[in-house]
């Protein structure tokens, strides 16, 4: 698309946004660290934990300041924003230790600030100030349409809900889509039906049994504040090529609301947390793809690509470009590796590490370091080795959260078990070819029973750690430490 008047203006504003950030930086060296990631893929989790283990300690051998005791002290202070709420650190953290409970999905954005006195190596006294934002990750499905029309996004979407395993879950959107013609006169009640079951197709496909992740907009599964507002009450239509939106029709009207969504939901969101990262770490839950088939892990890229791509998109100002160099740093983690022994955690990197490649290369990246790592921001399983018939598995042993399923047995919440959730498969290649044969090698749930899937990851209970008066003493880990050390390592020297 050619820029528009709101285009400039919005390139004015991130410039006028970057000059203001790099004031600031120039008397309080500060870090925006970016956390992004799909629904579930662990945001809230790798921030409780990311600031326990500065306001706490405990074991970080890698993680150089904090294992050396060059971190005085850590606090958090106000945030610069005062329109967005406080990140919940101490309730997450409560949940988390004392209840054995998961933080909830992130509903809204929220933000902290968390200040690190620290010595530097050469024996100087310094301060870095770390700003991170957490946000619903449902929205971050939004980035790739700021530079898509209505049509584009339209007749991407259309395409995508006619393959298996989601043109099995979009017959009543497709039924109903079948009905509305373009051109005829808009009708909000078409409008209105048209969207609830868009929705609904949408909802369909996040179920853990499908594990789609290719799903805008994001505010239609998680509209926090919009729920029910005209920007969030489009969807798409099958157009005809190379014609325009006659005034007053369906699809005009579509298109009015989608550019609103647009203007009043994505372009902000954007502005303000993403176009001024100065580092990232990219959280991917690649098991839960794993649990439900081959489509769910070629969505999950296709799903990150687009999302990698609007980071090189979006700093495309002199000013900004002058004033925030690019992102220096991109970590991509896989995370929840605490679901497989150690002995597989090599191959859920080379995993990631292939899935992102494309991303990596195409994007600004270039310049920056990159890292691939396979961690547990909070540990909830240990290994042991299970004997079967002649064979030694190599185990995990947790508490399946209340409620979860394996081999049909319905786990209590209170029990440990020791699973072997499958191998992962020795070489990524394969997996990722477009109709790669490895990929349709292995059954998901999409596939039907549960019993026939290959792999099996539950979700287990937090670990249990003995509160210490109180406050919850240092959480366990995998690999936290070296995410830290790449992350933030550099800026406490
Ligand atoms: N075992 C284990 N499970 C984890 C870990 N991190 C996250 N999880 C699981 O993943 C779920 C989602 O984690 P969150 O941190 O809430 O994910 P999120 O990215 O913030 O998700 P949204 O808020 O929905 O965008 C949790 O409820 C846990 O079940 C981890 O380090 N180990
Ligand atoms: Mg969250």
């Amino acid at each position: 698309m050619s820029p528009s008047w709101t285009d400039l203006v919005e390139e004015a504003r991130l410039s006028l946004q970057a000059i203001a950030d790099y004031s600031e930086n120039l008397f309080n060296p500060t870090l925006r660290l970016g956390v992004t990631g799909l629904s579930r893929a662990g945001k809230t989790v790798f921030i409780t934990a990311l600031i326990h283990a500065l306001l706490r300690g405990g074991r970080f051998p890698v993680f150089d300041a904090l294992a050396t005791g060059r971190i005085a002290r850590a606090y958090l202070a106000p945030q610069p924003d005062d329109a967005v709420p406080r990140f919940a650190y101490e309730d997450h953290v409560r949940t988390l230790a004392a209840e054995r409970r998961w933080p909830q999905s992130t509903v809204d954005v929220s933000e902290l600030r968390l200040v690190i006195e620290y010595q530097r190596t050469n024996g100087a006294d310094r301060t870095l100030t770390l700003d991170i934002v957490d946000y619903p990750g449902e929205w971050l499905l939004d980035l790739p349409l700021l530079w898509k029309s209505y049509e584009t996004w339209s007749a991407e979407s259309l395409a995508l809900s006619r393959h298996e395993p989601r043109a099995a879950l979009a017959g009543p959107w497709h039924a109903h889509l079948a009905t509305l013609r373009p051109e005829a006169a808009a009708d909000e009640q078409a409008t209105l039906t048209a969207a609830r079951l868009f929705t609904d197709y949408l909802r369909a496909c996040r179920d853990e049994r499908f594990a789609m992740s290719l799903l805008p907009p994001g505010r239609f599964l998680m509209p926090g504040s919009l729920a029910g507002s005209p920007a969030l009450t489009f969807a798409p239509l099958e157009l005809p090529g190379h014609t325009m939106a006659p005034d007053g029709s369906l699809w005009a009207m579509m298109r009015r609301r989608y550019e609103a969504y647009r203007r009043a939901v994505v372009r902000p969101f954007f502005r303000d947390h993403f176009a001024r990262l100065d580092r990232q770490i990219v959280m991917v839950d690649a098991l839960a793809a794993f649990n439900a088939g081959p489509e769910a892990l070629h969505d999950l890229q296709a799903a990150l690509t687009g999302i990698l791509d609007c980071f090189r998109t979006g700093r495309s100002t002199l000013a900004s470009a002058l004033f925030r160099p690019r992102i220096d740093k991109i970590l991509f983690a896989a995370t929840k590796a605490d679901h497989l022994h150690h002995a597989s955690h090599d191959r859920l990197e080379a995993i990631l590490r292939q899935m992102v490649e494309r991303a990596a290369q195409k994007a600004e990246f270039a310049g920056a370091a990159i890292d691939v790592v396979a961690l547990a921001a909070i540990r909830a399983t240990r290994e042991a080795e299970v004997q079967c018939g002649r064979e030694q598995l190599p185990s995990i042993v947790g508490t399946p959260v209340a409620g979860e399923v394996a081999a049909g047995e319905r786990f209590d919440g209170n029990s440990e078990v020791a699973t072997f959730p499958g191998d992962l498969p020795p070489s990524p290649e394969g997996l990722f070819a477009a109709g790669g044969t490895a990929a349709r090698a292995f059954k998901g749930l999409s596939h039907g029973a549960e019993a026939q899937a290959d792999y099996r990851f539950l979700r287990f209970r937090p670990p249990l750690v003995a509160m210490e008066g109180g406050e919850a003493p240092p959480l366990p880990h995998i690999r936290l430490d070296r995410a830290l050390q790449f992350l933030v390592g550099d800026r406490l020297q």
